[in-house]
């Protein structure tokens, strides 16, 4: 079939008016740079005239970016794209038409990971948009994390209804998915080698024309839709999986009176041809929006594409075990505060606690699927009363967020240090304990960011992620 994609794909010439669908942190650099690039003539932004998002048309007009926090280039890149009359944001989708390429950047997270089941609906909805104007010889290219077999399945499904066109005949269809990363969009989609695949060798090509001009260092890496969906998941899931054994093994740690961070330097000494050990660092858990789901949905795709597999049946996926370990951290969390409040003779109802750091990573205001949030609810459920300090972030749903670190510490009974914001690397063990106005405070080292001698020094009970070697120090008072 893909011979008469060929001739249409032919007769259309080459790709010279792109669109791309969402304005978002993959949007709109991609957009800008695809602009930027000679090899193309006009570039349209479609972003749904939405009451939370709608303002970004007009922003994105004025050659503003809507993005918050540095984008290195960015809005300059936007004026000039703007300026030059190569790029405009509209809510029109009947201008899907007048593109040769589409292309859909739209988020796909999960409702509740438990059940397996993404939310879809942004990026169907947008698929609908695109397939009730798509034009023969188009090229439509999801570049959304998905459960592997969405390209070539719901997606091909839904542009085929709307459209009536047959993908692989009428239209070409692809999966490109994003690997930026906030602070660095612009840098990550020049530099990164591209994964393109199309759901036949024609539809590939295709896409590979699309991106190729927007490369610098970056290489393309061609290969099959599905193949493309299962590497996008899988590379967030094996770094999800590399995090999990660490955090095991710091576990296996204090359980054997073993500092970690010891382990951790033994094994990466381990050097030489062919020998890889990629330790990452234990923590207090994993957040952010790209290794709390990718797992989920590549084992998703296994189990709906894959049928009966052949792996030890009831065991769980080491991914999902990974996913598991990852989760369990934050529990751990409790249970390092409470082991530390019944070393001081305290309970952990009625105790204070000073939780520093609510974005998920550090120095960052970033506070998706944040691990302190589950550290916070298990806390209120104990009867401890905490108060949270976050210097980047300034509000949460519910959560009441201080940028006063003293008034934060004032009068704890325990302090526990969820992410590595270099603020908390610099905290004084004798003026947190005046500020706790305990006899023996607690705290509780999520990132290993302090000295624990330092602090038991000064009279702190001390408990650490991995530090089986101070996690039952003798006591100075
Ligand atoms: N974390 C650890 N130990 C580590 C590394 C991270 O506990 O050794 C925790 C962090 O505290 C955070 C979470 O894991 O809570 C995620 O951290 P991350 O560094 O993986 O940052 P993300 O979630 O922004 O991951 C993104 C991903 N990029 C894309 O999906 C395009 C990921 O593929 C990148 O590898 C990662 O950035 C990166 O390396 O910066």
């Amino acid at each position: 079939m893909s011979k008469r994609l060929q001739s249409v794909i032919n007769a259309r010439g080459p790709i010279r008016n792109i669109g791309v669908v969402g304005m978002g942190y993959v949007g709109i650099p991609a957009a800008a740079l695809f602009a930027n690039a000679p090899e193309f003539e006009f570039v349209r932004g479609f972003q749904r005239d939405s009451a939370s998002s709608g303002y970004k048309i007009a922003m994105l007009n004025r050659g503003e970016s809507p993005l918050k926090g540095e984008e290195p280039g960015l809005e300059d890149l936007l004026g000039k794209v703007v300026g030059a009359g190569k790029f405009r944001c509209t809510s029109n989708f009947s201008e899907i038409a007048e593109c040769d390429a589409v292309t859909l950047a739209i988020q796909t997270p999960f409702l509740d990971p438990k059940d397996l089941i993404p939310d879809f609906s942004a990026l169907t909805e947008g698929l609908r948009n695109v397939g009730r104007h798509l034009t023969r010889g188009t090229l439509v290219v999801l570049e959304s994390t998905v459960t592997p077999g969405t390209t070539a399945g719901m997606a091909r499904e839904i542009l085929e209804t709307e459209s009536g066109l047959v993908a692989g005949e009428d239209f070409a269809l692809a999966h490109a998915p994003e690997r930026v990363m906030v602070g660095r969009l612009l840098r990550n989609i020049r530099e990164h080698d591209r994964i393109v695949g199309g759901i036949d060798d024609v539809s590939t090509r295709r896409a590979v024309e699309l991106y190729a001009p927007v490369l610098t260092t970056g290489k393309i890496i061609p290969m099959t839709a599905t193949a493309a969906e299962v590497t996008k998941t899988a590379e967030n899931a094996f770094r999800d999986l590399q995090i999990a054994a660490v955090n095991q093994l710091a576990l296996h740690c204090e359980a054997m009176g073993v500092n970690v961070y010891d382990v951790r330097a033994g094994i990466d000494s381990l050097k030489g041809e062919g020998i890889t050990r990629a330790v990452l660092w234990p923590g207090a858990g994993v957040g952010g929006h790209c290794l709390t789901k990718d797992s989920w949905h590549l084992e998703r795709g296994a189990q709906v594409l894959g049928g009966d597999l052949w792996y030890p049946h009831g065991a769980d996926s080491i991914f999902g075990v990974a996913r598991k370990i990852n989760d369990f951290m934050p529990r751990h969390m409790v249970h390092l505060t409470t082991e530390g409040l019944k070393r001081a003779g305290r309970p952990l109802e009625g105790a204070k606690i000073a939780l520093l750091g609510w974005a998920f990573i550090q120095n960052s205001d970033d506070t998706r699927n944040t691990p302190a949030e589950p550290y916070l609810a298990a806390m209120g459920d104990a009867g401890a009363e905490v108060k949270v300090h976050d210097p980047f972030v300034d509000e949460y749903p519910g959560v009441k967020i201080s940028h006063d670190l003293d008034e934060t510490l004032t009068g704890a009974d325990a302090v526990t240090i969820f992410t590595g914001h270099h603020h908390y690397a610099s905290l004084d063990p004798v003026r947190v304990k005046e500020l706790s106005g305990q006899e023996l405070p607690v705290i509780v080292d999520g990132r290993n960011i302090v000295d624990p001698d330092a602090f038991i020094r000064a009279g702190f009970i001390y408990k650490g992620i991995g530090r089986g070697d101070k996690n039952s120090h003798p006591i100075r008072r």
